[in-house]
């Protein structure tokens, strides 16, 4: 078994508060932007300024999102689409972290997912405006 330092640090950036979870050992960053948008509006933020939504997709990932969206007081979208059920770069994987009773796309319009804040993972209706995880390092202005 690896023992791997997990590194929070957490920064304002303009009026949103980013929190960055950081493996060392690997250097995959998740980053929380507490800003409300709906999914699809959070996928083009994430590919504009990071890398794309969240993927999670195995319980190492899962346990970096987990350090702080614990403390979280609100669910947060990730890079999940239903049906078919594909991470926002079109690939599959089978981790999945599904609450109890979910997915139970409610009003039969939820085929986004957010992780609830006690980091399980619930379908939601794409246009609700939820904070969101971004993962892949800020990117950097080239001009
Ligand atoms: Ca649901």
């Amino acid at each position: 078994m690896v023992s791997q330092n997990l590194l929070v640090v957490q920064l304002r950036h303009r009026s949103n508060l980013i929190t960055v979870v950081q493996l060392d050992n690997n250097q995959k960053t998740y980053t929380l932007i507490q800003e409300m948008k709906s999914w699809t509006d959070a996928q083009a933020y994430c590919r504009e300024h990071h890398t794309d939504l969240a993927m999670i997709e195995n319980d190492q990932e899962n346990m970096q999102v987990m350090s702080v969206l614990s403390v979280s007081a609100y669910s947060a979208w990730i890079g999940l689409y239903r049906q078919p059920c594909r991470w926002s770069d079109n690939s599959s994987s089978s981790f999945t972290n599904w609450r109890d009773g979910e997915p139970n796309n409610g009003n039969r319009n939820q085929y986004c997912v957010a992780e609830s804040s006690d980091h399980l993972w619930i379908d939601e209706s794409c246009d609700n405006k939820l904070a969101f995880w971004c993962y892949g390092g800020e990117k950097k202005n080239k001009n």
